[in-house]
């Protein structure tokens, strides 16, 4: 398929190591596709699904110890550890690739190697990466041919050129005390074994268009960031572009395809999703920040999605999609998961494929469990989607999981101050990692497990992105949806109804909307946040717009203690807004 000499030369070293019985290169094409869904379905890795109900639909089931990122065991090998910074685990490229590779020899004995040339953006676009992913698993390809551009077309793209990121996986035996997922950011290389769940295999996703792409982006001055992308289109027909980082599971998805309630949709509003979960954004011709999403999919969380909660994401599910660990619905060959509606099948699987019905409190879905969908079935998909050129972002927007301490939005007094909002994030630990759950941590920027070098140097290049973009840099905020109640209810309704605050952000960014000034930035007034139709009290709103000062003299303490981490390397600009939030505090 390609006459390439850096790709065929590393093809054939891969090939010496891992041993396959075959080999087969994926050009792409629907036939190809469908002859390997069903070889997959013959030996059992994936079910084909009611296909009247679910045209094109199947279930997999991963390992029962293999359902999540697992980033203890995520290294970043650059060649000394500073590079990786504290936060990251390092080793030595030279003792990563020996343990690797004695690891992967012959590990694809008597099975297939599956060669994937694909394209994180639009194929042919400026913001275009290419990469080679090897694989010994069908559903690999499945997923990758979901989430990525494939095929042929990129490799003709790709020409001779030596520009391409190098992915090794392989199954073995999903040995989780063997389970590694690497980066070697100088070589353009990600290796990784013994795994076949989603963040660590598809290594498109947080290895490539994350990992080993932030660490470009900072070398070649562009950003990488784990981003959902929205367009906001107002009763004229205007649209203003947003951008928001959350860690995982904490709502990218649900807000990059929200439906507006009733009142906004009525006055002509429009959402448009062009990401739900990375941005690439680089400074356009005109000095703004331009944003593509590298995806061509989602992989989103399945519970909790419902036709209430985000009915743009439901709809992206009935045809195309691979279900993971969800529940197997044996009545009507389907699937379904907590929060899907009240009526959990009778006679079904678990995510474990073991009998299940709901009566023993047990969940029938793993709490990670996820869809593979096609960006194209998604109802509200951007018509910038697939554009080269990306989307102008008007406003950045950060956000996470915290019970008490984060007002439900503030705006930063400026980029500096807004990059300190975002180096100081923090948020309640989620299933889609493995670990102890419901755990506050700090997250800065929602890349704690995705940024490829030393985090201080990071935020060193995101102050550097807002000296060049000067005045026309977007406005950042920070949002909570997740404020509870002393029951441990979630005070603020959330989904659809944070487009709410998303217009009061808009008419900050066009000057229109008045705002309180407090210590940690500003906040609005409550009354310029619109109720209307909605069965909420402006004294409850008030509530969790309140910034509390004690609450916040204790987290600077925190975010000091955070920082000491970085020692000498965070940039002065931060240790300074740090040192001005404490005086507005006393
Ligand atoms: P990753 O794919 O892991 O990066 O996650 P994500 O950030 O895309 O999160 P997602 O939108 O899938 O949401 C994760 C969970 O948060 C789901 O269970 C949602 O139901 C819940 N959630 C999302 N938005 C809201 C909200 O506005 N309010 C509340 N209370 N829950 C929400
Ligand atoms: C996340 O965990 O942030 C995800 C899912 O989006 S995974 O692909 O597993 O990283
Ligand atoms: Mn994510």
């Amino acid at each position: 398929m390609t006459k390439n000499p850096s790709v065929l030369k590393w093809i054939e070293e891969q090939k010496n190591l891992v041993q396959p019985d075959e080999v087969v290169w994926i050009d792409g094409s629907e036939e190809q596709l469908e002859a390997l869904r069903a070889e997959a379905c013959r030996t059992g890795e994936i079910i084909k699904l009611n296909q009247e109900k679910l045209p094109g639909c199947y279930l997999h089931r991963t390992a029962i110890n293999d359902v999540a990122r697992v980033e203890h065991r995520t290294f970043i090998c650059t060649e000394t550890e500073e590079e990786a910074g504290p936060t990251n685990n390092w080793m030595p490229p030279a003792d990563a690739y020996k343990m690797l590779y004695d690891i992967a020899r012959g590990s694809y004995k008597g099975r297939t190697m599956y060669i994937i040339p694909y394209s994180m953006g639009p194929v042919g676009s400026p913001f275009a990466k290419y990469g080679i992913e090897v694989t010994d698993s069908i559903y690999v390809v499945l997923n990758m041919a979901i989430m990525t551009r494939i095929g042929k077309s990129v490799l003709d793209a790709l020409g001779d050129s030596n520009d391409w990121v190098r992915g090794l996986h392989c199954k073995c035996d999903i040995d989780e005390e063997k389970r590694y997922i690497c980066h070697f950011p100088q070589d353009n290389t990600i290796i990784s074994v013994n795994s076949g769940y989603g963040g660590n295999v598809l290594l498109g996703k947080k290895c490539f268009a994350l990992r080993i792409a932030s660490y470009l982006g900072r070398k070649e001055g562009w950003m990488a960031e784990h981003m959902l992308i929205l367009g906001i289109e107002n009763p004229k027909g205007e649209v203003k572009y947003i951008a928001a980082a959350f860690p995982s599971a904490c709502g990218k998805t649900n807000l990059a395809m929200l439906i507006p309630p009733e009142v906004y949709k009525k006055k002509g509003y429009k959402v448009w999703c062009v990401g739900d979960d990375i941005a690439w954004m680089r400074i356009g011709e005109d000095g703004r920040l331009w944003a593509v999403n590298p995806e061509n999919g989602f992989f989103g969380v399945a519970p909790g999605t419902n036709m209430k909660s985000n009915p743009n994401a439901l709809i992206s599910t009935q045809k195309d999609t691979i279900f993971t660990n969800v529940v197997h619905n044996l009545d009507d060959n389907t699937v379904w998961w907590e929060g899907l509606d009240n009526n959990p099948p009778k006679n079904a699987l678990n995510w474990k494929g073991e009998k299940w019905d709901g009566s023993d409190g047990t969940k029938g879905a793993h709490p990670n469990s996820r869809f593979t969908a096609p960006a194209k079935n998604c109802p509200c998909i951007s018509p910038e989607f697939d554009s080269g050129k990306g989307v102008p972002i008007d406003a950045i927007v950060f956000g996470g999981r915290r019970a008490k301490t984060a007002p439900l939005v503030y705006q930063s007094r400026d980029w500096s101050h807004g990059v300190f909002v975002g180096s100081i994030m923090a948020s309640e630990t989620t299933a889609a990692a493995t670990g102890a759950v419901g755990v506050v941590r700090r997250d800065p920027m929602a890349m704690l497990p995705f940024c490829g070098y030393h985090m201080a140097d990071y935020w060193a290049h995101w102050l550097e992105m807002g000296e060049k973009l000067g005045d026309k840099a977007p406005k950042i905020f920070n949002v909570n949806w997740f404020r509870l109640d002393d029951n441990g209810k979630f005070i603020w309704p959330g989904f659809g109804e944070n487009l709410r605050v998303l217009e009061w952000i808009i008419n900050r960014c066009e000057g229109k909307a008045d705002a309180v000034e407090t210590p940690i930035g500003y906040v609005p007034k409550a009354e310029d946040i619109n109720l209307e139709g909605l069965d909420f009290s402006i004294d409850t709103l008030k509530g969790i717009l309140e910034v509390d000062n004690d609450l916040w003299v204790q987290e600077t303490a925190e975010i000091e203690e955070f920082y000491k981490k970085f020692g000498d390397k965070v940039p002065a600009a931060l240790k300074e807004q740090l040192e001005m939030l404490k005086s507005r505090l006393k």
